[in-house]
């Protein structure tokens, strides 16, 4: 932030995308229980801005709907977007503490607030109830005092009470810390706020490394940071709502089933812990976030980014610096493609044993492909694994693999709300990247077709009456990158 700009948060994104034609804005009555859901699925192209619930209440969902709507919030494009995180993962800026914060104008304590009359929706059919998707969890470890930021499904439970689903990752291994000690774990939450947040806390890096020192970096300014009211935690002075409350030890109740990250519902159902609360702050004129899972959907985004960025990161120096061009977390965020230019015979698949293995669990099926192929056109690669593999030698399978804790279609080990849980399974590389420019030779036969004159466009031959027709054509189909150039 400089002397004369505001902070960046929700609002300053609503107006963002307002401004970029990206934002819909959603009138009339809906109700958050039986009708959100379905409004939010429907919309993959645009975010919503809900200005009629319940109790007077606004939310704002599907903000990034997709990679387009992160790159405009990352100041980048949908292809630069990657390697522009990937460099700010290296530009940590730390917090700042502020005396007085707009997320704290209204205070209310036990009993004064109901989480039951917030707009918390409900996603799926087969939901096991409200889950607030759009909570950042902020916790310590009681030893150091660092802190940690991440993302944790939240199903309210009643007025003061919600499940809260732990991977056995950064916020699991702080809550073991207090399970030991028999003690709750203080937690504050907090709701709303710029989409840089969400990317910060979906960032897995070392453990101690604090996320706010992630977001300072993806936003250039230093997050504004004020102290809780009752609990020795710090939140961003920015946000929308704050709440602020514990996690009992070695207590679990049932929790989920939850549509999920990749299109399922049944994964991490069962004996969760769960958050007790006792006090709320918020804006005077609070606007509530929604966020919902599912496979390509809001909370997909927010994986696939700092996980794409993550793993950039890691490639950009395998053997002392390959010719890497993007990486892309595929749907359902268990496969991932890389796209780069090989330097020597075999490297495609040196980078690719890297991907398996990065700071992120859930990659299981890694791809790499050429320049030429268009990674965020999914027949493009569809189209490379069938011209460009030969099985027996580009397709390496890993068996006996720790893998993510939610991928159904493995072995599940141990139980969620549990620190063995996990699943056992493999993961297997593909290479379809074509032989590198120094063989000439065999890297002609891969040589894409071009028609004549590529750069002629349908739009200056067409009848008059014909051009809506024209504009309505979706800018990107096979080889449209290739056309034009
Ligand atoms: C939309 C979304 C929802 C998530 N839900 C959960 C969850 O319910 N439980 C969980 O343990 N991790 C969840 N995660 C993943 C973690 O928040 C994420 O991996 C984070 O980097 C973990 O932080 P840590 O490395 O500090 O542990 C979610 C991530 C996203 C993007
Ligand atoms: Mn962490």
């Amino acid at each position: 932030m400089t002397a004369s700009s505001r902070p960046q948060d929700m609002r300053s994104w609503i107006a963002q995308l307002e401004a970029a034609g990206e934002l819909i804005r959603i009138d009339k009555p809906v109700d958050p229980l039986t009708e959100m859901g379905s409004l939010l699925y429907q919309s993959r192209e645009k975010a919503l801005f809900f200005e009629n619930l319940p109790h007077g209440w606004r939310s704002l969902g599907q903000a990034p709907a997709n990679v387009r709507h992160a790159a405009l919030a990352f100041g980048a494009t949908e292809e630069t977007v990657v390697p522009k995180v990937a460099n700010l993962l290296g530009k940590l800026i730390k917090p700042v503490m502020v005396d007085s914060a707009p997320v704290q104008e209204l205070e209310f304590a036990k009993g004064e607030f109901d989480l039951t009359q917030l707009p918390v929706h409900i996603a799926g059919e087969k939901d096991g109830g409200p889950v607030l998707g759009c909570g950042l969890v902020v916790t310590k470890d009681p030893d150091t005092g660092q802190r940690n930021v991440s993302f944790h499904r939240l199903q309210i439970k009643g007025p003061n009470k919600s499940g809260i689903l732990l991977y056995p990752r950064h916020t699991w291994k702080n809550y073991e810390k207090y399970q030991a000690r028999n003690e709750p774990m203080p937690v504050a939450i907090f709701i709303g706020h710029h989409p840089l947040y969400y990317a910060a806390a979906a960032t897995t890096a070392a453990y101690g490394l604090d996320e706010f020192d992630i977001a300072g970096g993806y936003l250039g300014e230093a997050v504004r940071l004020v102290k809780c009211k009752t609990v020795d935690l710090e939140v961003p002075a920015d946000a929308e709502i704050v709440l602020e409350g514990h996690i009992p030890p070695h207590y679990r109740e049932d929790e989920g089933p939850f549509s999920e990250f990749q299109d399922y519902y049944v994964t991490g159902t069962g004996k969760n812990p769960i958050v007790e609360y006792q006090y709320m702050t918020r804006r005077r004129d609070a606007i509530f976030k929604n966020l919902q899972n599912g496979s390509e959907m809001e909370g997909c985004v927010f994986h696939k980014i700092p996980m794409s960025a993550a793993i950039f990161r890691r490639l950009k120096d395998v053997g002392g610096g390959p010719n890497l061009h993007n990486v892309m977390v595929l749907p359902g965020i268990f496969g991932l493609v890389v796209q780069m230019t090989s330097r020597a015979y075999g490297e495609g698949k040196n980078l690719l044993l890297a991907a398996l293995s990065s700071e992120y669990q859930h990659i299981k099926i890694a791809i790499a492909v050429d320049a030429d192929v268009d990674i965020f056109n999914p027949l493009e690669l569809l189209w490379a694994m069938n011209t460009r593999v030969d099985p027996a030698k580009d397709v390496v399978i890993i068996p006996g693999t720790h893998n993510h804790a939610m991928d159904a279609s493995l072995e599940e080990l141990g139980a969620p709300g549990t620190g063995l849980w996990q699943r056992f399974g493999s993961k297997m590389l593909i290479d379809a990247t074509i032989p590198p420019p120094g063989d000439v030779k065999a890297r002609a036969a891969f040589e894409r077709i071009r028609p004549r004159n590529p750069q002629l466009r349908l739009e200056d031959f067409a009848a008059a009456d014909s051009l809506d027709l024209v504009r309505s054509l979706s800018p990107r189909f096979f080889g449209s990158k290739l056309i034009g150039k």
